[in-house]
């Protein structure tokens, strides 16, 4: 009996160990009223021995929250939907200006007043991860010529 219940404890850490994601520095890209989607960037990391990825993201001031990765056609940025985020194993995954990004879609009338700002993500081994996220201008980021209300979106 007692054999029986360690070893149900050990698989217990097991699965644990499974999916070890934090995620930090979630930043939201404050844009002037009257946009209707923005950008999101975070890091991720994975302190477990298998890769993760994100399937699903959403949010409490957009109806959607899609993810894009940012690729170059000459002189000309594109962004892509792609369908999940995948966090090394032992690694991170950074999502900034230029490269990996959330991007939030229909955004509530109100969205740059909220209190508290969350993003929720689904991993694939079915994990939620609510986490809160700031407001900022990101001014000072080269990145100004990314026009996120022109872009086309690939679906
Ligand atoms: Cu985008």
């Amino acid at each position: 009996m007692v054999k029986f219940f360690s070893a149900l404890l050990l698989v217990g850490c097991v699965s644990n160990a499974f999916a070890q994601l934090t995620f930090t520095d979630a930043t939201i890209r404050l844009l002037p009223p009257g946009q209707k989607q923005t950008a999101g960037y975070l890091t991720i990391h994975n302190s477990s021995n298998t890769s993760t990825s994100l399937t699903l993201a959403n949010s409490n001031i957009s109806e959607t929250v899609e993810f894009h990765t940012t690729m170059m056609h000459g002189e000309m940025m594109h962004m892509m939907q792609v369908t999940e985020l995948t966090i090394p194993a032992q690694g991170k995954l950074e999502l900034q200006p230029g490269g990996y990004h959330l991007m939030l879609i229909n955004l509530a009338d109100n969205w740059f007043n909220q209190t508290e700002i969350w993003l929720e993500f689904v991993d694939t081994n079915n994990n939620k991860h609510k986490i809160p996220a700031r407001l900022s201008k990101m001014d000072g980021a080269d990145h100004n010529h990314m026009q996120h209300d022109q872009h086309k979106h690939h679906h």
